[in-house]
This record gives C-alpha cells, sequence and structure tokens, in this order.
C-alpha cells in the first residue's frame, strides 16, 4: 500500500457492533433507471462495501425479505417512492441532490434522486458514512451540492509534462499521445466523483502547438474516449483552446474574433466536437496572458473574444470559462498604473453586462496569483451581470510544491467566507461563487489540479487531503477544514484516535508554519525565478513577470493605497476599501501587501515589522521541525510504507525551512541592520 487507492481504501470494518450492522446486508438493487451511471453507482457501492466488509455484497436483481441497499430514480419505482413517499416536489433534490433514507421495518437504506447522477454521490455519501465509522441507522437526510460547477483543471501538456506539476508526469499523455493507461484515467475519475467533481478539463491553460489540435479529427476520437470514461462518473469534459488555432491549425490569415470566417471556423469545430462528444463540456481559455494569444491583437476586447466562441458553442449547450488571469507580464513597475493586482479588475470591471450567457469568469482567489498569504480578489462578485467562478490552486505552486506539507483548505475557507460587501453585509465569497449573490446562470469552483503519476497521485501523501478537501468544499463550502481533514484521515489511515489527532493537527497547522518560515506579511513571493521553489528574496524582484517587495534599508512593502500608492484599495467596497488603506486597520498578516512601511512598524501584535520577521521564521522553522517529531511518533501505528514516504517529506521540509529563515533573516538583518532583540544567530 503505498497511497494509490487514496480515500477510496476501503480499509476492513473491525469486529463489533458497525461490523454487525452492516453485515445484515445482503446486496444492492438498482430501481427505476437503466442508466450506466446508476449502474456506477451501484458498482461503486458494491466494490466499497465488499472492501470493507470482506465478502463478496453483489448488486442484486430484486430486493429480497433481508435488508439491502435501494438506489433508485424518484417517481419510477414503487420501491423507492414508498420509502420517499413525499417525493421530489417537496424533497427539493435538483439535478445533482439525493436522498438517503433507512427503514426501521425493512432494514433497508435508500438512496433516491432525481437524476443518475444522484445516485452516484449519494453511493459515495453511504460509502464515506461507513468509512469514517457512522452508523445508519435512523438516517434520513437531503444532501444537494452549493455549487453548480466543480471543476478541476488539469495543467497537462501532451509531453507528459505537467505545468507546474508536482507529482510526476501526466497520467493522461505520454510523448505527445494519449495514455494506454485507461485504468488510471478511471480511477482518477472514481476519486474526483467520490468528491462531487463533476468537470475537468483535460490539457493545460497555456495551449501549444500539438494541443491545439485537440480540437480537430485527428485527436477527437481520442479526447472521446477519455470523456467516456469520465462521463461514467458524472465528470463532463472540457478542453483548453489556443486563441490563435484559426491562424496556427485553421488556415486562416487571422483569429480575430469580429472577422465572420473566424467565427465560422470556430462553429464548425464547435459541431465536429458535438458530433464526436455529445455532452462536450465546453472550452477554457487563457488569451492575452503571459504570451498567450487573444482578442487584444486585433483591438478587440475580451467580451469579443468570448462571445465568439460562445456563439459557437450555444447551439449545444456548451460553456466558455474565460480566465481572468491578464496582466502586463512585461511590466517595469516605475509606472504604478501597472500594478498587477489591479489588471483583472480594471480589464474586466467596465465589461460587465457585454458576456453571453454561456460565458463563465473564471478568477482566481487573489489578485496576484496563489501565494500563501493573498487578499481576496475584488474582482470576485465586482460583475453583477456576469457569471463568475472562482480558481483556486491545489497544486502547491507556491506553498512548498508537494515537498512542504500545506493543508489549503483553512486558506480557501478564509477566502469563501470573506464578505465583499459588496450588496451589503453578508455578501461573502461563498454567496458569489454559488451565484446566489447575483442570481448567476453559472457559478461554481474550478481548481489546478495536483496529481501526477507518482503512485500515490499527489507525491506527497498528506497533499492528497487538498484534492479531497477541494471537491468536498465545492460540494459544500459550509463544512469545516477540520471536518474535512477529519474524514479524509480516518478514510485513508482507519481509526485510531492517536493517529487521527496527531495528522489532523499536522494538517491544520501546516499553512501558518509554512507562512511563517516564508514570505511575510503578504508580501508574496521571494522564491526562485521560474520553478518557484525555494528562497529567493529578490529572485521574482527583477524578473519580467515580478512583483515587487520594495525593500531598502529604510523599509519594505507596496504601497497600494489611494492616498500615496496604485490606487488598488479602491477596487474593494466599503468597509473593507477603508479597513485596507488604513494603516491601523489593515489586518497584520496583510500589512506589506497594501503599504510600504518602516521596518520599525509596530503592528497590532504589538511587534515591529523586522522582529515579526525574524520572530516567525525562527518560529516556523521549529514548528517544521516538530511535524517531524510528531510523524515519527506514529510509527508503528500506520502501514510502514505510508509512514516511511511521509517522513521522508517532512525530513526534507525541516532542512529547506531552515534555508528559508536563513536567507530571509540574513537578508532584512543587512538590508535594515536592525539586530535581533534576542541576539539569535544571522548568517
Ligand atoms: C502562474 C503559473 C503559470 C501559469 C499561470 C496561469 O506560474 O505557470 O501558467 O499561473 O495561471 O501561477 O495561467
Amino acid at each position: 500500500e503505498y497511497g494509490y487507492d487514496a480515500w477510496l481504501r476501503y480499509r476492513s470494518i473491525e469486529p463489533g457492533e458497525r461490523r454487525e450492522e452492516f453485515n445484515r446486508f445482503s446486496g444492492i438493487v438498482v430501481e427505476g433507471t437503466d442508466e450506466p451511471l446508476a449502474h456506477t453507482a451501484a458498482r461503486e457501492l458494491s466494490r466499497g462495501l465488499s472492501g470493507m466488509l470482506g465478502r463478496e455484497v453483489s448488486v442484486l436483481e430484486h430486493a429480497g425479505d433481508a435488508p439491502c441497499f435501494v438506489l433508485g430514480r424518484l417517481g419510477r419505482s414503487p420501491i423507492i417512492d414508498g420509502m420517499f413517499p413525499e417525493g421530489e416536489a417537496s424533497l427539493g433534490l435538483g439535478r445533482e441532490g439525493y436522498a438517503l433514507r433507512h427503514e426501521p421495518g425493512s432494514g433497508r437504506i435508500a438512496i433516491g434522486a432525481d437524476s443518475d447522477a444522484g445516485l452516484l454521490y449519494g453511493a459515495f455519501d453511504v460509502l464515506r458514512r461507513i468509512g469514517t465509522g457512522q452508523s445508519l441507522k435512523g438516517l434520513n437526510i437531503v444532501e444537494r451540492p452549493v455549487n453548480g460547477l466543480r471543476m478541476l483543471n488539469q495543467w497537462d501538456n501532451m509531453d507528459g509534462s505537467i505545468e507546474r506539476g508536482y507529482a510526476g508526469s501526466s497520467i493522461f499523455y505520454e510523448k505527445n499521445r494519449f495514455t494506454q493507461n485507461l485504468e488510471r484515467l478511471r480511477d482518477y475519475a472514481r476519486l474526483l466523483a467520490s468528491t462531487g467533481i463533476n468537470a475537468i478539463a483535460i490539457n493545460n491553460v497555456n495551449v501549444h502547438r500539438i494541443e491545439t489540435e485537440l480540437i480537430t479529427e485527428a485527436l477527437l476520437p481520442e479526447v472521446a474516449k477519455v470523456a467516456e470514461i469520465f462521463r461514467m462518473y458524472g465528470i463532463k469534459l472540457f478542453l483548453s483552446i489556443n486563441y490563435a488555432a484559426p491562424l496556427e491549425i485553421g488556415g486562416l490569415s487571422t483569429a480575430d474574433p469580429l472577422e465572420p470566417e473566424v467565427a465560422a471556423w470556430w462553429r464548425e469545430r464547435a459541431a465536429e466536437i458535438y458530433r464526436t462528444i455529445p455532452d462536450f463540456g465546453g472550452f477554457l481559455v487563457k488569451a492575452d496572458s503571459e504570451n498567450r494569444p487573444g482578442p487584444f491583437t486585433y483591438g478587440r476586447d475580451h467580451a469579443d473574444g468570448a462571445n465568439m466562441l460562445a456563439e459557437a458553442l450555444e447551439p449545444y449547450g456548451g460553456l466558455v470559462i474565460w480566465r481572468c488571469f491578464v496582466y502586463n507580464c512585461k511590466q517595469d513597475w516605475r509606472d504604478r498604473k501597472t500594478d498587477r493586482a489591479r489588471a483583472a479588475y480594471d480589464h474586466f470591471v467596465p465589461l460587465d453586462g457585454r458576456f453571453k450567457e454561456n460565458v463563465i469568469l473564471q478568477v482566481k482567489n487573489g489578485p496576484i496569483d496563489f501565494q500563501v498569504r493573498e487578499p481576496v480578489s475584488p474582482l470576485l462578485g465586482a460583475m453583477p451581470l456576469t457569471n463568475q467562478m472562482i480558481e483556486f490552486q491545489v497544486t502547491q505552486e507556491y506553498t512548498g510544491q508537494q515537498h512542504h506539507v500545506c493543508y489549503l483548505v483553512p486558506q480557501w475557507k478564509e477566502v469563501l467566507d470573506f464578505d465583499s460587501h459588496l450588496k451589503g453585509e453578508g455578501s461573502t465569497v461563498k454567496r458569489i461563487v454559488d451565484g446566489t449573490l447575483h442570481a448567476s446562470r453559472y457559478s461554481g469552483f474550478a481548481a489546478v489540479s495536483n496529481i501526477g503519476c507518482d503512485a500515490n497521485w499527489t507525491g506527497h501523501l498528506l497533499a492528497q487531503a487538498n484534492l479531497y478537501g477541494y471537491g468536498r468544499l465545492a460540494w459544500n463550502p459550509e463544512l469545516s477544514a477540520e471536518g474535512i481533514a477529519d474524514e479524509w484521515i480516518r478514510l485513508v489511515f482507519g481509526s485510531d484516535e492517536r493517529v487521527i489527532q496527531v495528522i489532523r493537527g499536522i494538517l491544520m497547522d501546516s499553512w501558518s508554519i509554512y507562512e511563517k518560515y516564508t514570505a511575510p506579511l503578504g508580501i508574496g513571493f521571494m522564491v526562485n525565478p521560474n520553478h518557484h521553489y525555494g528562497p529567493n528574496v529578490d529572485g521574482y524582484e527583477y524578473s519580467m513577470w515580478g512583483t515587487y517587495h520594495f525593500a531598502d534599508c529604510r523599509g519594505i512593502g507596496v504601497d497600494r493605497t489611494i492616498a500615496t500608492g496604485t490606487g488598488y484599495t479602491s477596487q474593494y467596497a466599503e468597509p473593507n476599501q477603508s479597513r485596507y488603506e488604513t494603516l491601523e486597520t489593515c489586518p497584520d498578516e496583510l500589512l506589506l501587501f497594501f503599504h510600504h512601511v518602516p521596518y520599525t512598524h509596530v503592528l497590532q501584535s504589538g511587534k515591529t515589522v523586522i522582529q515579526h520577521i525574524y520572530d516567525t521564521h525562527f518560529e516556523g522553522v521549529e514548528q517544521a521541525g516538530k511535524l517531524a517529531e510528531l510523524w515519527a511518533g506514529l510509527s508503528g501505528l500506520i502501514e510502514e510504507p505510508l509512514h516511511r514516504q511521509v517522513a521522508e517529506r517532512l525530513a526534507e521540509q525541516a532542512e529547506h525551512a531552515k534555508e528559508w529563515r536563513d536567507q530571509i533573516n540574513t537578508y532584512f538583518y543587512r538590508k535594515s541592520g536592525i539586530p535581533d532583540q534576542q541576539g539569535r544567530r544571522m548568517y
């Protein structure tokens, strides 16, 4: 066991009360549907129960007298309707919801839904309950996903590499061809569906020449095979497209979205795609960003650009997911108007109301780029007439690259709970993203996946919790980070309370520990250029892609105030705007994102900025070391191969944290000339 089965391990249930409860079940019956997805649900239930009970729990033709699981569509089966007499109208399950109910008399457990997808999610819910040690007695619940789109973006390239991939190479492609290992794709689909994911884009947003051809006859049959695998798990397939495709592969002399021959070319592509994949999800587009082509080349804006594609997909119900990660990567920062943090808002807000209904803007959670700490993007919710979805990064580009443990669910929760105040108090990001704040037609979550071909999928075993947590949170943002961690731990490591407590503690502390020994107070980056791993205080600063810490001998931070800085704070509604604008009220953890201050500036915590930098870096290293010790204490309580692989990563993290500490502390000691109050050694 190396972690391949992840949270679908289906560990054997210990003898005892629970095992007896489930041992009574004779099997599974499917009622009122013959759709493939319902059969997937039944098969998954059978596989999970068989694993946990150590005997075959099979799919039966008919429900007999013995207790069984009944999976079925409401309004189509007397057994199911008998168990849910109130009917769909009052249950309100919607397109993907389900109801679970235990019938004490017959001992049956019913999974009722108005869709086959609902049955699949219901089946995985039952398995999760059993796997986390819960009883199903008296069960009576209704569940429906809070977010419509629950998507993963693979940044996989057909040469087998992955943009920012930290867990081996692609499971989708090898040497410019599709993988032959369809089994692994199926296993990935299972993992995703079990957390509620319902959409996937299977190629990198940076589309190279070869992936440009994914929308052509040459490669569509292969795409269709992959689509079929994901379809079996209720997951719709999307492709990232190259905006210059009409030029690069279409033989046209332009990709201008307002040129009729360009629109016709895309219409023809859409027709072909839908002939091959009738339920194709749509296009994911990175345009005019980091040297990618886009409508700006032709003097058109992003509404022109997106709408042309949207028209092509519209007859088939397809979507255009248009990314808002647009900024000038060749800026030189002498011009304050080019504050990268401002860019997405400045570009897109003026276009509100101009996008077609099947366009969704995908907005990164923060205004810069998935840093360990950023404010929430002010673009989220700022376009009431436009569909939006949030983009998170499950892959840990700036948060330790799956060599360091960094459980990101607490970070995502903070973002989702942030109150934008755009429509008064309670205008939280989660309400923008679930579409309720502005009554959006489409909305939801997207995130960059963290998996690759490593045996345990994610490189660092504990990084699996991020993938699991992402799906669970997309389904229901009210779940707690701790509760999600708890589920994942129980499913992977079992029910030993000491194991659960230690791993939960490690996960829950990991983000703050990582933040402590890396870039301080919201300043971001300080990483090596290109690969972005490891400390390099000035490294990013002088790269063309830069953001700046503006550190000199007097102070540090980016002045983004209206009064004296880039004016970025003006993009927030009150009271957030004033809170960030005013030095005294700006939260410590974001201080250097919003303000340039002397090293002697006293934080709300009572410490000076420089002392905070020293202290957190020493503390972070100490705590990273403790993580390794805590883990060592679990030796013998979890399977050796699982224990060993995490121990190795934690040891690496503890060492690497020291490098971070020493580089950052020494840099600022030399720059500021201010000694550490505790007289600790600097290098
Ligand atoms: C940045 C990555 C870059 C991605 C880009 C994006 O460094 O590799 O292509 O985001 O989101 O974080 O498009």
